[in-house]
């Protein structure tokens, strides 16, 4: 093996992945699995604490709010924790990238038979009373998983937190969503309306949603797409792919109206995380 150096690339990769909550011996672990020599690796991890990674970079980008994945030069794949995952579309405005290869079909399986006992009506952020109320626009069934609940629950949160280099501390907990046939989400956005009555408490438990990732864990036979009316845009439901999109403020001129298409004919299966402007709790 011939001498490996660590360019700056590497270094701001570092620092992404310690800034998301990635820890170093983690980080370490993966970069040996990538082909780095564990000294150069354990060098450069040091070096990025030394260098004080939780402070901003000075050339952080002015976006540096949102979350977003670092694709600007064009890249095909991204380093997503402990994997590299393929860029499969991206759209500027709205801000939405699609992924593949987020969970493979076992960790798909895992994660729906976990879900599976739990699962019951969905509910949605009630307008005027606190707490949340069925709603007729969404025939779905859902649950939640705690931060961090099962390995593979963390596992998917770290890909995440990586991919859109965004803390897991800002996320909220994995939401999994069954759609029978007929089932839909009609078009909403994710943002909570600042003039609704149920939002100042929602608000105080990380501040305003910023971004929205969801992960396909089967693939339906007919319909089912996340569809984005605003700009005509319908992701297909494919195992293990994921569609992320964000919000840099709770207002429509964002484009970010989104649904859940009927599913025509099999069952789907879905994962929602929530992205939080700060610490979600
Ligand atoms: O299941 C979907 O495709 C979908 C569509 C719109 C999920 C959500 N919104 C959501 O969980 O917010
Ligand atoms: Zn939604």
């Amino acid at each position: 093996m011939g001498t490996q150096y660590i360019t700056p690339d590497l270094q701001r990769w570092i620092a992404e992945q310690l800034r998301a909550g990635v820890g170093a011996a983690q980080l370490v672990q993966s970069m040996v699995g990538a082909g780095w020599q564990q000294k150069i690796a354990l060098q450069a991890v040091a070096q990025a604490k030394i260098d004080g990674w939780f402070k901003k970079s000075p050339e952080t980008p002015a976006n540096a709010g949102l979350p977003d994945a670092d694709i600007a030069d064009g890249r095909t794949w991204v380093q997503a924790h402990d994997r590299q995952v393929p860029v499969i579309m991206t759209m500027e405005h709205p801000r939405v990238i699609v992924f593949g290869q987020l969970l493979d079909a076992d960790e798909c399986q895992a994660i729906i038979d976990a879900a599976r006992p739990r699962m019951s009506r969905s509910e949605t952020v009630a307008e005027e009373k606190d707490g949340s109320e069925v709603n007729a626009a969404r025939t779905s069934r859902g649950m939640f998983f705690e931060r961090g609940e099962t390995d593979v629950v963390t596992r998917l949160e770290q890909r995440i937190a990586a991919l859109v280099n965004w803390p897991i501390e800002n996320g909220e907990g994995l939401q999994v969503l069954n759609y029978q046939p007929g089932a839909e989400y009609q078009p909403h956005y994710d943002y909570f309306d600042p003039s609704h009555a149920s939002s100042a408490a929602i608000l105080r438990r990380g501040g305003q949603r910023v971004g929205t990732f969801l992960v396909y864990l089967n693939t339906p036979k007919r319909g089912g797409a996340t569809t984005f009316p605003d700009v005509k845009l319908a992701v297909k439901p494919v195992q293990g792919q994921g569609v992320f999109f964000s919000y840099d403020k709770p207002d429509p001129s964002t484009l970010s109206l989104h649904g859940g298409a009927p599913v025509l004919e099999g069952e789907k299966w879905v994962a929602t995380k929530w992205l939080r402007q700060g610490r979600f709790v």
